[in-house]
């Protein structure tokens, strides 16, 4: 079998890359781990670029977005009892997009089916070949049978615990870390949200976010122990401390309900460098990891995805391998900056288990400047609507 390229990865990297390669007449083939219902059961991001309902966009695939996504003009961030409103329509010009990345991907497999891209779910022992040559091919099982697909290059997309990655020599790659002392304990509820716009609360209980996937159903998260269980938040216990965190006003008008999802994640910034390796580009959480604070994943998956779709594009169109050559130097360029703010945003707005008298002063001191400057707000402002790509 060959395909000119081979995605690994059917979550929203993969598929975005698919679907914008395929609208060229560029033919990609998309192979899965998990079953469609799995990747669709995944409740992830809620907040999205305009570059990345730009892409949507240009892939065909932003109807229903456009028509369910919610614009967001601005976000609020409390520190115990001061608040500052990030106004994102005055200091960077657009709004950001609210809408699940659930929605995202099911909007992404549902334009692969009405176009015929083939997808493999359930794939097993998937393994790179020959990524150094110029005739890279990939092997896997799929219904109890051994396949291999010939291509001329294979994008990684498949997030952080993916065989990509790995395939890279560890003589060849570098990994940067840090793994935070604290994780989300994330809850999904049929409720109407607090606030008509994000609420990120910092207090001495911890950090807490209010945030939502449309006008009757709200997710909201609070900070706990990196070691915390499921199993010991019963929803009683988690809105009594939601509430013992966020704005009193709010803390007084939210409107609770039983949880229809519940999770905890971890917390860790990575990244791997390089992005390519031969014939191999990695795309998104394969190549890097931030925390959910700056509400970034799966935003800088999406500038991995254009810059990568560019330089495929231009290579079939005339040979020209700029692109694909810049690739991982231009990614990574933005990558950083990304890594940098959600590091950024994490270290202001947590409570760190070791945290000092000194460390808890300079969170308050970072929050009164932000009050203050308006070059602060800005800031925050045009990294959180999404730097240009
Ligand atoms: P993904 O991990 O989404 O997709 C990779 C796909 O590859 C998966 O479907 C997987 O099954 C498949 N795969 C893995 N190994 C494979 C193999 N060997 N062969 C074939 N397929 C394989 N970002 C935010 O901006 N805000 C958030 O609130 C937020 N919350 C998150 C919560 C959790 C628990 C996690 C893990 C991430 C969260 N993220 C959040 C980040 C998240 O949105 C990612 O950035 C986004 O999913 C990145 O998309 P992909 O790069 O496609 O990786
Ligand atoms: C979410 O709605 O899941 C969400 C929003 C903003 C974040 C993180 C998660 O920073």
């Amino acid at each position: 079998m060959r395909h000119q390229i081979v995605i690994i990865g059917g979550g929203p990297s993969g598929l975005l890359l698919a679907q914008l390669l395929l609208k060229q007449g560029i033919d990609a083939v998309v192979l899965e781990r998990q079953t469609r219902a799995h990747v669709l059961g995944r409740i992830r991001a809620g907040v999205l670029e305009m570059g990345f309902v730009d892409l949507m966009r240009e892939a065909g695939v932003a109807d229903r977005m456009e028509r369910e996504g919610i614009l967001h003009d601005g976000t609020i961030l409390s520190y115990n009892d001061r608040e500052v409103r990030i106004d994102f329509r005055k200091h960077a010009g657009r709004p950001v997009t609210i809408y699940g990345q659930t929605e995202v991907t099911r909007d992404l497999y549902e334009a692969r089916d009405a176009t015929g891209g083939t997808t493999y779910f359930e794939v097993a022992d998937v393994t790179l070949h020959g990524m150094e040559g110029d005739a890279p091919y990939v092997t896997f099982r799929h219904d109890g049978k051994d396949k291999r697909i010939d291509c001329d290059f294979i994008a990684g997309c498949d997030g952080f615990h993916g065989v990509s990655r790995k395939s890279i020599p560890d003589s060849v790659r570098k990994d940067y870390e840090r793994v935070y002392p604290f994780g989300w304990l994330g809850v999904l509820s049929e409720t109407p949200p607090v606030n008509h716009e994000l609420i990120y609360a910092s207090s001495d209980r911890g950090f807490a976010l209010c945030s939502m996937r449309n006008m009757n159903l709200s997710r909201y998260y609070v900070q706990c122990s990196a070691e915390d269980r499921v199993e010991n938040w019963s929803d009683a216990r988690f809105w009594e401390e939601l509430r013992r965190r966020i704005p009193p006003d709010a803390a007084e008008r939210i409107v609770t309900g039983p949880s229809i999802e519940k999770s905890i994640a971890p917390l860790r910034s990575f990244v791997t460098e390089p992005m390519r390796f031969g014939r191999l580009f990695l795309c998104g959480d394969a190549a890097h990891i931030v925390p959910p604070t700056g509400a970034k994943g799966l935003n800088s998956a999406a500038s991995d995805v254009y810059y990568l779709f560019h330089g495929l594009k231009a290579f079939y169109a005339d040979g020209n391998t700029d692109g694909l050559d810049s690739y991982s130097q231009k990614a990574l360029d933005r990558v950083w900056k990304v890594e940098r703010f959600s590091w950024w945003m994490t270290s202001l707005l947590h409570r760190f288990p070791d945290q000092s008298a000194f460390d808890q002063k300079m969170q308050e001191a970072e929050i009164a400047f932000l009050s203050e400057s308006e070059a602060a707000q800005e800031a925050l402002a045009r990294n959180y609507v999404g730097l240009p790509y």
